[in-house]
């Protein structure tokens, strides 16, 4: 063979190669950043998209393979979850260009980038509804910005007063100035397509996380068919974009919503207080409620990417619902339990270095603690700025902190693409430990959990495994002996390993 045919082959090798690599080689963590509270980069405070460039080293550091970016569009309010503007960028976070450099340079990083679409209401300050409420204000109900929203003479359920007219419009998130636009009107799909259009050729950015997806109608059928519609305009505009929605709702409502095709909907029974994570760690029998909850969430989601979480930018953070704040173990543990769920697990910033915040929005929301001297400012309206753990470079610099360990697990999941890309299958549950298998068509491996915080488990395995990973919360390590075709493992308390199988 010539070098020149050499040299092609090789060529698509590695192009095939490398669509194949980074499919497989995903490890499946991602980090939710809200820009207003991240790092600022021009000294004002508040965090901004050049901040969020700036940190880049840092999310590299850290493992995560793609962020999720709270809305970055132009809005009256500190979190824009009302926009005024689909295809531009608040003037306080930066410019469309900050916005593709941050892009690129994610990109140039492998890092993917998904940006928040709030499309099931506007702004009342964007010009649609303001050119619509004209119209109604003198009388002109036919104006084709009316029909862009559901105006109504009748005040029905979540329908408020349009000032100086006798018609009402539809709000779902009452009280915020959001009105509900009219998602049946092909022209507001029209606007639609042009925004996503815009986001995912112009900006190049890697899909959307979905806002408020079970407000877009009042009936399931009309969220599913919409978000079809969504996701085939998405998918032929960018073959492989990432999408994920939030319907914040049961795992048997969940699952109705991927019918609808979207990659991902984040997995809420997973989250908070009373999720699958908490109520395992906190439960007398874990290692079988765990073993429980990812049996039925597999079973059940069987369509897409799981998308599990423990907390995010509307529910109290992590530290505080696993009650670590002065237990890091207990931290860390927790951390390792949700990211050894399958599919894209997120991590909402600050997690990562056990910030804390409850309560009223914006203390769930406060500025990212880099030092004592890099505070970003946090929203307006926080009034408790609670940090129990140290600052990201103190936590940097000590190998057992909570950023390492999370760090650990990040790097964990790229080494063994499987823990993300598997499902799982059942191999030993007892009371306070588990072992299972995770799996695809062509790669395995074994994890074994030790779900006791001072006890040490003793797990036997038939078949000869070894150690290939450990995530430990203490000073005692995991250890691993194969004799007679038999396998044990002691794991310290709330240790995870992984194992493989010895040829
Ligand atoms: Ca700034
Ligand atoms: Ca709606």
């Amino acid at each position: 063979m010539n070098k020149r045919l050499w040299s092609v082959l090789l060529t698509l090798c590695l192009l095939f190669g490398m669509c194949a690599y980074s499919e497989n080689a995903s490890s499946g963590c991602w980090y939710e950043i809200f820009v207003y509270s991240y790092s600022d980069s021009d000294g004002d405070g508040t965090g901004d998209l050049r901040g969020v460039i700036n940190k880049l080293d840092y999310i590299e550091y850290m493992g995560y393979e793609g962020i999720w970016l709270m809305p970055v569009m132009p809005s009256p309010s500190y979190h824009k979850y009302d926009v005024t503007d689909y295809m531009n960028v608040d003037p306080l976070y930066g410019t469309l260009d900050d916005m593709r450099s941050l892009v690129s340079e994610c990109h140039e990083r492998g890092i993917r980038v998904i940006i928040d679409l709030p499309v099931n209401h506007t702004s009342t300050r964007h010009k649609w509804f303001e050119l619509a409420s004209t119209a109604l204000k003198f009388g002109n109900p036919d104006n084709k910005y009316v029909s862009y929203y559901n105006f109504s003479k009748t005040a029905g359920a979540g329908y408020v007063r349009l000032q100086g007219t006798s018609w009402y419009y539809e709000e779902q998130f009452a009280g915020g100035g959001m009105p509900d636009l009219n998602l049946d009107n092909a022209e507001v799909r029209s606007e639609i397509q042009r925004i996503l259009e815009f986001w995912l050729c112009d900006v190049d950015v890697d899909g959307f996380r979905l806002d408020a997806v079970t407000s877009y109608y009042s009936t399931l059928e009309g969220d599913v068919e919409f978000l079809a519609w969504l996701n085939a305009e998405s998918e032929a505009l960018k073959p492989g974009c990432y999408i994920v929605g939030e319907a914040w709702t049961s795992l048997s409502q969940i699952q109705k919503y991927y019918e609808s095709g979207i990659d991902s909907f984040f997995l809420f029974p997973a989250s908070q207080a009373e999720g699958y994570i908490v109520s395992a760690i906190n439960s007398k029998s874990p290692g079988q409620k765990y073993m429980n909850y990812l049996l039925t969430t597999e079973s059940t989601l069987k369509k897409g990417i799981i998308a599990p979480f423990l907390c995010n930018h509307d529910t109290g953070r992590a530290i505080g619902l696993l009650q670590a704040r002065s237990n890091p173990a207990k931290a860390k543990f927790g951390e390792a339990l949700l990211n050894l769920f399958p599919g894209y697990t997120f991590t909402y910033y600050g997690d990562e270095i056990g910030m804390a915040g409850s309560g009223a929005d914006p203390n769930k929301r406060i500025g990212m603690y880099w030092t004592d001297g890099e505070v970003t400012l946090p929203p307006p309206g926080a009034d408790q700025l609670d940090y129990p753990y140290p600052c990201v470079y103190e936590q940097i610099a000590n190998e057992d902190s909570l950023l390492n360990y999370c760090r650990a697990i990040n790097l964990l999941k790229a080494e063994f693409p499987v823990i993300s890309a598997g499902r799982t299958r059942e191999l030993l549950t007892e009371k306070a430990y588990c072992v299972f298998e995770r799996f695809t068509n062509d790669a395995s491996v074994v994890i074994a959990i030790n779900f006791s915080s001072s006890g040490i488990a003793q797990a036997m395995l038939c078949g000869e495994y070894a150690l290939a990973g450990e995530l430990e919360t203490g000073s005692e390590a995991v250890a691993v002996s194969v004799i007679d075709g038999t396998t044990g493992i002691t794991l310290p308390p709330y240790a995870v390993a992984v194992l493989v199988p010895v040829n």
